[in-house]
């Protein structure tokens, strides 16, 4: 049996980067203008297009057995009066459960089941926050300072973007 070796990330906080880097996304505000309501402050904004998140995902097979592991970092700012903030998923499969730990700046995380259901959770700095499953999650910074986050989830989940797309959220 060819087993999957182990393999260390490191977080340098200075350069607010994952090394090795594995898999960066990137979102800009051209990327989620639905996720925002106040069309004026969009296409104001539009103009500097400004990166509202990234997220270094560590590269590791989509199988359950394994876990998926990631750091997310929310920039500070706001869209005419909202807070920048991620996209917000299901997991693809929904009762895949997961778990978010704090490492600097200070944020909501905001949760809905299907049935509408919401929940929002502090994040602070070591906050270990767990993400029951079928919850849909976004993460939202309202400090200062970038938003910085670690998330571990079942290999196999994957996203589901469409439905918060669709959706107005709160
Ligand atoms: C996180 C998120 C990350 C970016 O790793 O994927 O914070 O948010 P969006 O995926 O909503 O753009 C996670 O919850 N993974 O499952
Ligand atoms: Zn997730």
């Amino acid at each position: 049996m060819r087993y999957f070796k182990p393999i260390n990330s490191n977080i340098d906080f200075k350069k607010i980067k994952l090394q090795p880097e594995g898999e960066v996304i990137i979102r800009k505000l051209s990327d989620m203008v639905d996720m925002y309501q106040n069309q004026e402050a969009i296409k104001e904004t539009l103009k500097e297009n400004p990166i509202i998140y990234k997220f270094y995902n560590v590269k590791i097979p989509e199988d359950k057995g394994h876990l998926q592991h990631c750091i997310s970092i929310v920039y500070p700012g706001k869209i005419g009066g909202e807070y920048y903030m991620t996209k917000g998923h299901f997991h693809k499969i929904k009762d895949t459960a997961e778990i978010y730990l704090t490492l600097k700046g200070r944020g909501k995380l905001v949760m809905q089941t299907p049935d509408n259901e919401c929940k929002i959770l502090e994040m602070k700095e070591g906050s270990i926050s767990y993400i029951p499953p079928y919850w849909a999650h976004r993460t939202i910074n309202i400090g200062k300072e970038p938003l910085i986050f670690f998330g571990v989830y079942r290999g196999d989940a994957g996203h589901n973007y469409g439905i918060i797309e669709k959706k107005v959220w709160l």
